[in-house]
């Protein structure tokens, strides 16, 4: 990958991957892209292409073996694609982001034949340790599967990001879906930071679908700011609030009550019926303070329990309610949009910042200048406008 210069930015580079595999591999990219763009682009996607060229026989045999396997459906080709992604390695990097532009590119015509919708949904579920989410999944999950849809399970653990170890509950609360031929459930890849996994996770949805997942669930424990980052992944954000005291609500953030779409009370049976109700009375109030999101939609409160499955069909009713209200307003493919520019940018930020704290003369000042602003002989704003010039001089 040398000859791309500067191997600074990776998302520069997929940003150059993108348009290399749709200029050159999809002909439904290259009649659509108009011709001044094509000639303003014209040298990144000769270098594209050249880098397609560049995969060695065995590298463009894994591709093209795990792109046929996986829009085949195949499990064991989307279980390696994900860990494809996810890996750390440079070049099978490289060759994942291959992979991606190509699912992408399928993905991309399969909208296009039906109507420019999307072919797949996404639902992210978060809520505080022990709320319920994986039973509510596993419930959810085997009554769709019933009803003929394909589900995939994706989780985001940021614990796992820090200490390696895990938060969320694993997978043993899915035991029947897990069996399931119609379910693919992937836990949460154990290292990396919160921004790494977020980027594997978003490719991972890509590949889900890419791989005839209709429907896509990302699990994600309330907890740090993983689930801002499964909100900005999702067409729909739910909430599941078990009924507890006050105590542990009040770990549950304004903020990311804001952005659920739904929130439903959990375990509402036997006894919890009384105060799941309360809960339900408390967070329905709250809602209708809260600002509006949607033009064309108002968040619900409903209760459910995965025990008795009590409320799991009225729960998903709404999902889908919610799912053809969004799509008939243009507002859900509009999120998506907005969610790539997102994606985008957090890209950036992340590999920005790496690429600075590792520059050479960013590294050697730092050290001196950390311990002057600590020691305040020099103000913060002063250290930090030293390290940038000094860093933009010279990458310049
Ligand atoms: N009574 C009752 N208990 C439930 C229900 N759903 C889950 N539980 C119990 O709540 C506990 C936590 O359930 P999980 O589904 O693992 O919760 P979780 O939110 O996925 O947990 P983490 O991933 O560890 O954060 C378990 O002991 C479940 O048996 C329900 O509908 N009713
Ligand atoms: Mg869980």
């Amino acid at each position: 990958m040398g000859h791309f210069g500067l191997s600074l930015l990776l998302s520069t580079r997929t940003c150059y991957l993108h348009r290399r595999v749709f200029t050159c591999s999809h002909p439904f990219y290259q009649s659509t892209i108009p011709v001044h763009s094509c000639q303003h682009s014209r040298r990144v996607s000769t270098d594209l292409c050249q880098h397609i060229q560049d995969l060695s026989g065995p590298e463009q045999r894994l591709v093209n073996k795990l792109y046929e396997g996986l829009i085949g459906g195949q499990r064991a080709s989307l279980a390696e694609s994900i860990t494809l992604v996810e890996t750390q390695h440079p070049r099978k990097k490289e060759l994942a982001q291959v992979l991606l532009q190509k699912v992408l590119a399928f993905r991309a015509e399969q909208e296009r034949c039906n109507g420019g919708k999307p072919v797949a949904f996404r639902v992210g579920l978060s809520g505080p340790p022990g709320a319920g989410k994986s039973s509510f999944i596993e419930v959810v999950g085997k009554m769709l599967t019933g009803r003929g849809h394909k589900v995939s399970v994706l989780a985001v653990d940021p614990s796992s990001c820090t200490t390696g170890g895990s938060l969320m509950g694993d997978k043993t609360r899915m035991t029947e879906l897990s069996r399931d031929l119609n379910a693919f459930i992937r836990p949460s890849p154990t290292s990396g930071t919160l921004g790494g996994v977020t980027r594997t996770t978003n490719e991972a949805i890509v590949l889900c679908e890419g791989a005839g997942y209709d429907i896509v669930l990302v699990e994600t424990v309330g907890v740090g700011q993983s689930e801002f980052a499964v909100a900005d992944m999702v067409d729909m954000f739910v909430l599941l609030i078990p009924p507890a005291g006050g105590d542990e609500l009040q770990g549950i953030k304004r903020g990311i009550i804001e952005r659920a779409d739904l929130v439903v009370v959990t375990k509402s049976d036997g006894d919890l019926v009384v105060p799941a109700r309360r809960i339900q009375a408390e967070y329905t109030s709250a809602l209708k303070l809260l600002r509006r999101q949607s033009k064309s939609w108002n968040p619900k409160v409903v209760r459910a329990s995965s025990h008795t499955d009590e409320g799991i069909s009225e729960v998903w009713a709404k999902v889908e309610l919610y799912r053809d209200f969004m799509l008939a307003s243009g507002e859900l493919q509009g999120r998506r949009r907005a969610q790539q520019k997102v994606w985008m940018w957090s890209l950036i930020q992340d590999n920005l910042l790496c690429h600075f704290q590792n520059h050479p003369s960013v590294r050697d000042a730092l050290p001196h200048l950390e311990e002057r602003v600590t020691k305040g002989a020099i103000s913060p704003g002063l250290a930090a406008d030293l390290l940038l010039q000094s860093f933009s001089s010279s990458s310049s």
